[in-house]
């Protein structure tokens, strides 16, 4: 493996990196406070082709990579988790499924919009019944003369509420399920019979929010099936591969968000005097803050090393995204944990940005996959033949 980083991405990163210090860090708490990102910041992401990191040059993104997109994710993962999350969908799992394994058409109708942040996406997979058992689902979809008609509910879909175009997960074949019984739609918001629910109320992640999409007799096009009509009952491999390629980059923002957390750990440390000298001086910070930085180390070695891979083999790197989820989350967890317990008391206050992290980080071990699933499919890849 190279270690050297490519130019391209360099500057890419330095971009993105003054834009969070100089645009978004300052706003922070402005958000956190008002549940709401301020639309000119969004116009500014746009501008900066944020909302198409993944999504290939052809159909106007930046076409980034794998390793590309860890690195912004990693420099989004310094700030407020909703800025990350607003641009995540349209690069990640709203978008995929039409860039793994949409037709030429799709890709051209929706991926530049996507791309510019025109359109918002959103991946509508869970449901009540459905969240790790996600062929468990109940939302059908039954073909009726041009179009497919889909009834049911959908529930924690990210950016719903926002969301232009949605990718649909529905039961085509009730017997089949997982196994050719599932199908992926490209719905618009505009289709008779979308609704939104209700919006949830969350521990964290204020900026961002989280919904119910409804579908009541949702009447979708024919050619609107993700990958046209030879793909009817292929949907949940699409999605199975969509939500891969998402735990990668949910790993690199992890890892930004344990590092910032550093960072503000190391300078609260030199500056909070105890006993007449600053707690930097006590080993028992110092060892907090020493096994901080060898997770973090380890963390950033597995994303960039799982993002190389996947960029220079295209093979499904199933097995080491799981990995690179399930460690870096669990990890940024821990790292938060004694970040807040360094910060002491002012840990607990929301003056101080460690504990919307604390708040924040614990969703990452839950959603797109929860850690156990991670693990259940990091063993599965290890027994299979
Ligand atoms: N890539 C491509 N195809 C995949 C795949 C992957 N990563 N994982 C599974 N598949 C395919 C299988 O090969 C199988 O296809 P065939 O029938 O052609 O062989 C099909 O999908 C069904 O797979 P499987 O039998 O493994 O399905 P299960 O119902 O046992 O589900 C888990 C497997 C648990 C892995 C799946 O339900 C899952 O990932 N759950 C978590 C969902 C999640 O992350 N939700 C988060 C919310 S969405 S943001």
């Amino acid at each position: 493996m190279d270690f050297d980083i490519p130019e391209n991405l360099r500057m890419t990163v330095e971009t993105v990196r003054r834009f969070v210090k100089q645009d978004l860090e300052p706003i922070s708490r402005q958000v956190e406070e008002e549940d709401r990102i301020p639309e000119d910041v969004i116009q500014k992401m746009r501008d900066l082709g944020l909302f198409g990191l993944g999504i290939p040059e052809e159909y106007g993104g930046l076409g980034l990579g794998c390793l590309g997109e860890c690195l912004v994710y990693e420099e989004m993962g310094k700030v407020n988790a909703c800025f990350r999350t607003i641009i995540g969908t349209n690069n990640g799992i709203g978008s995929q499924g039409i860039v793994l394994d949409g037709t030429s058409e799709q890709k051209q109708q929706y991926l530049p919009k996507l791309a510019s942040g025109e359109l918002i996406g959103c991946f509508a997979l869970t449901e009540p019944e459905a969240g790790s058992d996600a062929a468990n689902l109940k939302t059908t979809a039954e073909l009726k003369g041009s179009h497919w008609v889909l009834n049911g509910r959908k529930h924690f879909i990210t950016n719903g509420n926002i969301a232009d175009v949605a990718t649909v997960f529905a039961l085509t074949d009730r017997a089949k399920r997982a196994k050719g019984g599932i199908t992926a739609f490209i719905v618009e918001k505009t289709f008779p019979g979308f609704y939104v629910g209700t919006i949830e109320r969350k521990m964290g992640m204020r900026g961002s929010h989280t919904c119910e999409l409804i579908f009541d007799n949702c009447l979708v096009p024919k050619e609107n099936v993700v990958g046209g009509q030879e793909n009817v009952g292929k949907g949940f491999r699409t999605a199975m591969k969509t939500l891969d390629r998402g735990r990668l980059t949910m790993g690199a923002s992890t890892m930004g968000s344990a590092q910032k957390l550093l960072d503000l750990s190391i300078d609260y440390a030199k500056q909070r005097v105890q006993f007449g000298k600053p707690i930097a001086h006590f080993q028992a910070i110092q060892l907090m803050l020493a096994d901080m930085a060898t997770n973090i180390y380890a963390a950033r070695q597995m994303v960039y090393h799982a993002a190389w891979l996947k960029d220079a083999t295209n093979s499904s790197v199933i097995k080491e995204a799981a990995m690179v989820k399930l460690f870096c989350s669990e990890m940024a967890n821990r790292v938060a944990d004694m970040a807040v317990q360094i910060h002491g008391g002012m840990g607990y206050m929301k003056d101080y940005p460690v504990e919307r992290y604390y708040r924040d980080l614990r969703l990452t071990r839950i959603y797109e996959g929860t850690s156990e699933i991670q693990r259940l499919v990091i063993a599965r890849e290890l027994l299979k033949d």
